[in-house]
């Protein structure tokens, strides 16, 4: 490492060239144990939540759920989660490794491996999201940190640099294997193992994998996705990142459920977007406190509707929403869930029915029934 760094002075300049050049970089001791134990324990709470009408056993599951539990904006409605998903040091770190001065969050997600959880199939990230520009990152946090026994991730070094920007459907059926595309041939698998503490960050580009849990526990890891302030919609596919806030091709990412994550004033938390994770159908997230906090016609909601919400304030908001026993955060938060689910199940139960009882899965496979370009220059 050089002693040279970055100007915010948080990680070695070495870090930041490394991840330049090969798409991806491990940044050590970037959480503390005692962080991680609460964590790891609200993110597992809020996934049990989340999941608590899924039956199927992992053998009866689909390939892509054979490959984790996904459940995604888990900050939208665990309040306790969201200063992980706001984490400064890690916002903070994701906009080095960029290089630039601002990012935002383009949504979180838990990634549970179970054990016995079968391989995650190679694919980019980027190709999934509607996002022009190419510079997305992805912080990944093993809370027990990940061996080549628990689910390591593996990477293509420089893939993120090679002009691919392909669609790999992991979501159905099997994938195509973009290990034997011609584009990757002769790039080698790089798995590394993350140490407790420490997050992998990958670049949206990077053609990227993980190897199957072969252990008795499961991998727990959340993760958080980030792109430069700035960035606009390159394509009408449906994302809920921007269709939330009307966010229309050509214009900047800059709604209410994609806010800013670095930098942000100490202590400081986004509001939660005027339209729920479950979508519009799911009524509206919370009483309007101000005319100002109206969302503008068009549902595109403006940067400054409602207060930014403070650590305090969400410790209040937790007071009220943990009794005096201060032990039934999990339950309310699961209880949301369920009513957003009831909405859901009776918006979407004739297309969706079978994927609502899988965590967040349909969302993704909303993502992935339309396809987006196969092969768009990289830009990053
Ligand atoms: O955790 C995994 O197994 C895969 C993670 C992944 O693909 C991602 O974070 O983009």
């Amino acid at each position: 490492m050089t002693e040279r760094e970055t100007g915010d002075g948080l990680l070695d300049e070495a870090l930041v060239q490394a991840f330049q050049r090969d798409g991806f970089v491990v940044v050590p001791d970037l959480l503390s144990a005692e962080e991680l134990d609460r964590y790891g324990a609200l993110v597992a709470a809020a996934v049990a939540a989340r999941t608590a009408a899924s039956t199927v056993p992992l053998e009866e599951k689909s390939r892509y759920e054979q490959s984790f539990i996904q459940c995604i904006n888990l900050w939208e409605d665990h309040p306790l989660v969201r200063p992980l998903t706001f984490h400064p040091k890690v916002g903070q770190a994701a906009a080095a490794l960029l290089r630039v001065p601002a990012v935002r969050l383009w949504h979180d997600q838990a990634l549970c491996k179970e054990p016995g959880g079968r391989e995650t199939d190679a694919h980019q990230d980027h190709p999934y999201w509607p996002i022009r520009e190419t510079a997305s990152i992805t912080a990944w946090i093993p809370f027990e940190g990940s061996t080549l026994a628990s689910g390591a991730m593996g990477y293509l070094p420089g893939s993120h640099a090679i002009g691919l920007r392909r669609f790999v459907n992991i979501f159905f059926g099997e994938p195509r294997d973009l290990l034997a595309d011609p584009e990757v041939a002769g790039i080698e698998t790089v798995f590394v193992e993350v140490p407790r503490g420490s997050v992998a960050f990958h670049h949206g580009l990077t053609v990227h994998l993980a190897k199957p849990n072969t252990t008795d526990g499961p991998r727990p890891v959340h993760t958080m996705i980030y792109f430069p302030d700035g960035s606009t919609r390159g394509y009408p596919h449906p994302h809920f990142s921007v269709d939330r806030s009307g966010i229309e091709v050509g214009q900047p990412i800059d709604g209410d459920a994609t806010p800013i994550a670095w930098p942000r004033p100490a202590g400081d938390l986004p509001p939660l977007p005027a339209v729920p994770i479950g979508g519009a159908a799911a009524g509206p997230r919370a009483p309007v406190s101000s005319p100002a906090a109206e969302p503008e016609p068009g549902n595109r909601v403006q940067r400054s509707a409602n207060p930014p919400m403070k650590f305090a304030d969400l410790a209040e908001e937790l007071g009220r929403v943990r009794g005096p026993s201060g032990d039934q955060e999990v339950t309310s938060c699961s209880m949301r869930s369920s009513v957003a689910a009831m909405f859901l199940a009776v918006a979407l139960a004739a297309r969706c029915a079978p994927h609502l009882v899988r965590g967040d899965s349909w969302l993704r496979s909303q993502v992935s029934r339309t396809r987006v370009p196969s092969s768009v220059g990289s830009s990053s």
